[in-house]
Order: C-alpha cells, then sequence, then structure tokens
C-alpha cells in the first residue's frame, strides 16, 4: 500500500496522534549496539555528513559537504525521510499497527503511517502565529533559555556535538528562537526557466541557477528564521526538521514531475558523492542517489504538488 505524506495541517487529531506516538516511541527506544537512542543515531548521522566535506582536489571557498551544498542535497534527504518512516512503520512503533491496535484488522489494515509535511514555504509575515505550532510546540521560551515548554516533544533530550572533545553531549530540551521581522521563502516555483536543469557546475551554495540550489537555499532560510537547535549540523534534534524537509522533498517531486523523474546531474563529471551512481554516505540504507530518483518506485506519494 502506498505511503502517502500529508499536509500536517489536515491531519485529524487522531492522525496527528498517530505519528507523535510513533515519534515518540522511537526517541524513547534503545539501539542496543551505541546505546544511543534509535532517533539520535538520525541526528548523529546528519551531523556526520556535515563533518564530510566533498571537494574537487585543491577547491576552497565551499562547504560541500556529504549531504548538503551540492547535488547530493535532495536525494540524502529523502533517504533519511524514508528511512525514518520505515522504522515508524514497524509494529513495535506504530500505534494503529497489529501490536498495539485491539481492532487491527489484517484484511483491511490502516494506511502506512507517513511523516506530515509542513508547508512553511509561504507562509510569509504571520508563520510565527501560524496555528502549525499548536501542534509542534511553540517558539522557545525567552524565560528559560529559548527552551520549547508545550507540544509532544517538550520533554526531549538533545544531543549536541561538542568540537573540543569531538563528541556528542546530552542537553535537556528543544531550543526554538524565531528571528523577528524574518518572513518564510515564498513557494519554490518548480516551472521557471532558471529551475530547468538540477543543477550545474560549480555544484556548490554559490549557483545561480539549477533547481536544488533554489530549493535548498529556501531549505536554510526555514532552518534559520526558526533557529535554535535548527541551526548547527545537529538539527534532526527538532522533530520539525522532518516536517520541514518532507516538505523540501515535495517539491522536489513536483519538480520531477514536471521535468523528469530521473533527471539530475552531475553524471559523474561532479565533486565525489554527488554523481548520479555514488553511494550515499552516513544514511542507514546503502543506496545510490540514482536508485532514489523516482519517489514511486519506494510506493510514497503526496497528497497534493502544488
Ligand atoms: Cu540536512
Amino acid at each position: 500500500m502506498t505511503t502517502i505524506r500529508r499536509d500536517i495541517t489536515t491531519l485529524t487529531d487522531d492522525q496527528w496522534r498517530r505519528f507523535v506516538d510513533a515519534l515518540n516511541a522511537y526517541k524513547a527506544a534503545i539501539d542496543p549496539e551505541t546505546g544511543m537512542s534509535l532517533y539520535d543515531l538520525f541526528t548523529k548521522r546528519h551531523m556526520e555528513s556535515m563533518m564530510e566535506l566533498t571537494l574537487f582536489p585543491g577547491e576552497t571557498g565551499t562547504q560541500r559537504n556529504a549531504a548538503h551544498r551540492g547535488p547530493v542535497f535532495l536525494p540524502w534527504h529523502r533517504v533519511a525521510l524514508r528511512d525514518l518512516e520505515l522504522d515508524l512503520q514497524r509494529p513495535e512503533f506504530d500505534p494503529w499497527g497489529p501490536l498495539h491496535n485491539a481492532y487491527y484488522d489484517a484484511s483491511n489494515p490502516p494506511e502506512p503511517l507517513a511523516i506530515p509535511y509542513c508547508p512553511f514555504f509561504g507562509m510569509g509575515n504571520t508563520w510565527q502565529t501560524h496555528a502549525v505550532w499548536e501542534r509542534i510546540g511553540h517558539n522557545g521560551s525567552s524565560t528559560q533559555g529559548r527552551r520549547v515548554i508545550d507540544g509532544p516533544f517538550a520533554h526531549w533530550t538533545s544531543i549536541i556535538w561538542n568540537n573540543n572533545t569531538q563528541s556528542f553531549v546530552p542537553r535537556d530540551g528543544i531550543l526554538r528562537n524565531f528571528r523577528a521581522g524574518s518572513a518564510m521563502p515564498a513557494v519554490p516555483n518548480v516551472r521557471a526557466r532558471a529551475n530547468a536543469v538540477y543543477d550545474v557546475y560549480p555544484w556548490n551554495e554559490l549557483n545561480t541557477t539549477g533547481f536544488r540550489n533554489m530549493l535548498e537555499s529556501r531549505h536554510n532560510t526555514v532552518h534559520n528564521i526558526i533557529g535554535g537547535d535548527m541551526l548547527p549540523g545537529t538539527s534532526p534534534n527538532d522533530p520539525v526538521f522532518w516536517l520541514h524537509h518532507c516538505n523540501v522533498d515535495r517539491y522536489w517531486a513536483a519538480w520531477q514531475q514536471v521535468r523528469g523523474m530521473t533527471n539530475y546531474a552531475p553524471n559523474g563529471e561532479g565533486p565525489p558523492s554527488h554523481n548520479r551512481y555514488d553511494q550515499l554516505s552516513h544514511t542507514f540504507l546503502p543506496v545510490t542517489i540514482d536508485e532514489v530518483l523516482d519517489l514511486e518506485a519506494s510506493d510514497v506519494a503526496y497528497d497534493s504538488y502544488a
């Protein structure tokens, strides 16, 4: 059955609760090998991807890494989303699944659990008072070090990278620090002429044409104006990360519907880890970029591509 990802603002309370309960159970589950939260392993891998710069020999002036500031940005986050989603669909985490649901009927199962998307693009200047924060918790408290003190994730512990000791250290809570006066970026135009190609040389954050950098830049703004834990490489500490990236992936899928589902560049001429047949690093699933271009092949769809 196809996993259908929906707009968080259109979910029923029960649908939203299903996702929250699964995510909280996943956050509480411990990986026996590392002793870490299964959820925190995603945060760790995301941080590690950013610490691996992927440069041409002698190249300077770019922070391109194994998951950002280059062509692999969209495939890498698509895989991370799907990997988390497949885990949340497991019976031990899905409250609507056969383990936790007394009314579960294998001949008529509920639709697969999906990560919802939050439509931050296009919220304009009113995003800080948008109803979505009623669901995911509001801005951090100005009297409690910007800690989020409401919503279903307020009790979480984050893991923060300590550069001196080169290790992750726990820290209570999730931080958000909304930037006053900043607007959310406009909705990406998947039909604009400058977006006709997926990516171009120099395959980094300096590109002025190409779909990938247009979308990645707007995505950066969302991280930056929400602030707090959304700023550093450990940004998956805040589950808003997934709601945002689900929306980013949705626009990529929309672009693919216009420009071709397997339309990608570079095909070999790009920097390491960013070429079509390169294997993704710091993901759980061992796949190449080429293998994740067609979203429908992994049986995932969005409720809307507009
Ligand atoms: Cu990222």
